[in-house]
């Protein structure tokens, strides 16, 4: 029946692009009043807003619909890409952008005497994300729907995304984000498609028919709705569309009407309070411990809406399920899904009546993996005590998985009790935990790692045991991000240079910004470039003057350090050597220093006491140093608060040295390094994550590499290493810790970073005194790189054009043929 109706709906010829602004000014005109209710005369700039995305989404519904019904037809097998996290941004400029229309859209606005980067400035930014693995996710979708993955996207519509983040007295404050108060033109509300969820309640086995099979009906105690809205994602040059979905909660009874009579008005709202729980706010933690129920319950509830969106979806194409490996790759991006191997196994198993053994082979050639981080205090477990009340039937699946890989690994008679032990699911010293990265590995095909390096370290320490087992499972996808949002949108101005001097090929086939190479050495060239970074940091300084009240100098070199607030990232060492730095300065006012902005921006975890010191210390440094007429203008530091999208999208292309410091061994892959070296900055940093291959490709004379690498990090570590010893041994390090740690930037509060620094003597986990004089010396040669302008320039440039392979419509080709195994 379903065929029947499908094979009748048409292929629609898409609406034209190519319309002329008067056209498009009378299609916004029209939605303006029919689908926003709204006169010109009155309508407010939201009106605008709603108003102009209307009449460009509806160009991109035809292609959404096209997009959807040419992979039905030829069907192709769908890639479905499960995440907790999708840091989106805004979505307006990257639609007109990728549709090709931007400025179309901007005249047609002039005609209406509308002002687009005014309308543009009040769409909210959708934040359902911490920081990079949840904008991965998002350059993963756009690169996609670019290269024509027919795929769809499956997380959590949070009605609070990540917090807004102010500065008050130099310490963060979080306050809720709320994105979706003028509404959200973007997102279709699909009712109809809505699934249970279930939690709690008992496991009843059941006889089947002659006695010999055994069924397994799970009887959950609550249940919760999972309703979809969808977000269309739309590729380069429109040429496809994509599905985002994302799940909210709804209670199946929004109020119990027993309890209501009764008098209980309280009570009567239970469940709808409890469903209003699940999607309400995104964990504010990115590799910090969340532990909390209801983060498992965020993901058994989306990872359950989006198998049982899946299983559906399948069999009203195909009839059976057997086929599902063929027709589906689904992944897991890091472990927040990974309770959905075992909610595949139950369903196909309890639901759909498939013997375990079939429902395992068939689950392990559907699912794939990615790992994002090694950090111990990230990596996923459940106490078996609360896995068990909320999910007592996906228990006995994980203990039946664990019983049968714990055989296997015996079998091979290689592996001794330690081995066994860290192999299993469950971890027995202490407290009793399932092991939610264990549970993704043996439920996949493919285990990958975001770098090189990263890739090798998974090899040999988290996943060291299970890759003995399974020697062919784990590989590496080199992390990459979307040149149209991270070039082609948020910088114009290289853009329309790259195209002058090399054609507008790169922009369908971004491998040929390679050319842009030979011009590295053009004297007129590299005028020209040096000339649009400056407008990018005028716009820049404007901004931090807005936000701020800081005045910079756009000629100055523009230092910046923007990502995750975290101990590994090493902020601690950037401000530290900021402070030695300021007392050179003083110092030795003679010599020629190189003025410079160090620029500062990310989030805190609210619960991370540490991360939020050191945001408080850059705050107080910038105080006394930015006041200070002894510096003479020569240093000045910036503290941008509230770091998300749209604030990376401004300071990216602003940047002339990017700030990838993190111990080595510790940061997976990065992401904000190739966004600023794609944007011309030139990057200092430690042998970490990509930075390791960033270095191979634009060459060792393009990029400032310093510190210790993973290897030696590791072997300090192992052989007793004393931070007091370095820490006297560099006078310039002493001095600043000391500085910092008697109070000169706290002079009301003297102590306040006493411990901070004492941790430094004491332990230094981090190896910020280690690296402390490799990183100075390195920033020095900074300053002399700058002084000889058009040879800094000659670096950029070729920093630019060997960024190419980290495009991620590379990573993603990698994932297709490598992974998924669809064609592109
Ligand atoms: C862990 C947890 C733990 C519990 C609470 C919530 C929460 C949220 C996120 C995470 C894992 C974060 C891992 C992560 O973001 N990794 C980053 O992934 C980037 C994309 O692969 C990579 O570039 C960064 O180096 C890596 O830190």
């Amino acid at each position: 029946m379903t065929s029947a109706i499908k094979s009748k709906a048409k292929v629609v010829a898409p609406m034209p692009l190519d319309v002329t602004p008067r056209e498009l000014a009378d299609e916004i005109l029209k939605d303006l009043r029919y689908r926003v209710g709204k006169d010109a005369s009155v309508a407010t700039s939201y009106d605008w807003l709603a108003a102009s995305i209307k009449a460009v989404r509806d160009r991109i519904v035809d292609r959404w619909i096209n997009s959807t019904k040419q992979a039905y037809e030829a069907q192709a097998k769908r890639v479905y890409y499960l995440s907790l996290e999708f840091l989106i941004g805004r979505l307006m400029r990257d639609a007109f952008s990728n549709l090709g229309m931007m400025e179309t859209i901007r005249e047609a606005l002039e005609l209406l005497d509308v002002d687009l980067d005014v309308i543009a400035q009040l769409e909210p930014d959708a934040a359902l994300g911490n920081g990079g693995l949840g904008r991965l996710a998002a350059c993963f979708m756009e690169s996609m729907a670019t290269v024509g993955v027919p795929s769809h996207g499956y997380g959590i519509r949070y009605v609070n995304g990540m917090f807004r983040q102010e500065i008050s007295d130099g310490q963060q404050v979080e306050l809720p984000e709320t994105w979706l108060d003028h509404g959200n033109p973007w997102e279709f509300e699909r009712r109809e498609r809505s699934f249970e969820i279930g939690f709690g309640g008992s496991v009843e086995a059941a006889e089947v028919q002659d006695g010999l099979v055994e069924r397994h009906v799970w009887k959950p105690s609550e249940h919760v709705l999972a309703v979809a809205y969808d977000t269309p994602v739309v590729g380069w040059r429109g040429n496809r569309v994509n599905t985002l979905r994302l799940w909210s909660s709804m209670p199946v009874d929004p109020i119990l009407l027993d309890k209501f009579n009764a008098g209980d008005h309280v009570g009567a709202l239970e469940e709808s309070n409890k469903a209003d729980a699940l999607s309400r706010v995104l964990y504010p933690a990115d590799s910090h411990k969340a532990g909390q129920e209801l983060r498992l319950r965020q993901e058994y509830f989306f990872s359950s809406a989006s198998l049982q969106d899946i299983l559906q979806r399948h069999l009203s194409q195909y009839g059976e399920l057997r086929s599902l490996p063929d027709k589906a790759a689904i992944h897991l991006n890091d472990t927040h899904p990974a309770v959905s191997v075992v909610e595949l196994m139950r369903l196909l198993i309890d639901v759909h009546g498939i013997e375990f053994d079939e429902a395992w082979d068939m689950t392990k050639r559907t699912f794939a993996y990615t790992n994002h981080t090694l950090l111990p205090e990230a990596l996923e477990s459940w106490p078996v005590p609360l896995f068990e009340r909320l999910l007592p039937r996906h228990m006995q699946l994980v203990y039946e998985i664990n019983a049968q890989i714990l055989l296997e690994a015996r079998a091979t008679g290689n592996f001794d009790d330690g081995q066994i032990s860290r192999i299993s699911l469950i971890q027995e010293d202490g407290e009793r935990r399932v092991r939610m990265g264990n549970l993704a590995f043996v439920g996949s095909h493919s285990i990958n790692g975001v770098s090189a390096l990263h890739t090798d370290l998974m090899k040999e320490t988290v996943f060291a045991d299970l890759h003995k087992l399974y020697p062919d499972r784990i590989n590496n996808k080199t992390n990459g991000i979307t040149p149209r949002r991270w070039l082609f949108q948020c910088n114009e101005g290289l853009t329309g240079l790259v195209r002058e001097a090399i054609g507008a090929r790169f922009l369908d086939d971004f491998e040929a910004l390679a050319e842009l190479d030979k011009f590295a050495s053009d004297k007129a060239f590299v005028e020209k470039f040096a000339a649009a970074k400056r407008v990018n940091k005028q716009r820049l300084a404007q901004v931090a003057a807005e936000r701020l009240g800081v005045k910079v100098d756009p000629s100055a070199l523009f230092d910046i350090q923007i990502k995750r607030i975290h101990e590994y990232k090493r902020q601690l060492l950037n401000i530290i050597e900021a402070v030695a730095l300021y007392d050179q300065i003083r110092s030795h006012p003679e010599r020629d220093w190189v003025p410079r902005v160090k620029f500062f921006g990310g989030k805190a975890a609210p619960s991370y006491y540490n991360a939020k010191l050191i945001i408080r210390l850059i705050n107080d440094v910038a105080k006394v140093v930015n006041r200070d007429p002894s510096v003479r203008g020569l240093l000045k530091i910036a503290f941008m608060p509230n770091y998300n999208v749209s604030l990376a999208e401004i300071m990216m292309p602003a940047a002339d040295l990017s700030e990838q410091i993190s111990t080595a061994g510790m940061e997976a892959s990065g992401t904000g390094n190739m966004k600023f070296a794609l944007n011309g900055a030139l990057t200092i940093g430690t042998l970490d994550g990509a930075n390791v291959e960033m270095q191979e490709h634009v060459g060792e004379d393009n990029i400032l590499i310093f510190g210790l690498t993973a290897q030696e990090v590791a072997e300090r570590r192992a052989n007793g290493y004393k931070p007091r010893d370095v820490i006297e041994s560099s006078p310039e390090l002493s001095q600043a810790l000391s500085a910092i740690s008697s109070g000169v930037f706290s002079p009301h509060e003297p102590g306040r970073y006493r411990e901070l620094i004492d941790g430094i003597y004491n332990s230094d986990w981090f190896m910020v005194a280690a690296d402390f004089d490799s990183y100075a010396a390195t920033q020095r040669k900074a300053d002399v790189w700058w002084t000889d302008s058009p040879l800094w320039y000659t670096k950029a440039i070729h920093n630019v054009a060997r960024m190419a392979w980290f495009s991620s419509d590379r990573t993603i080709r990698e994932y297709a043929r490598e992974i998924w195994n669809v064609r592109v």
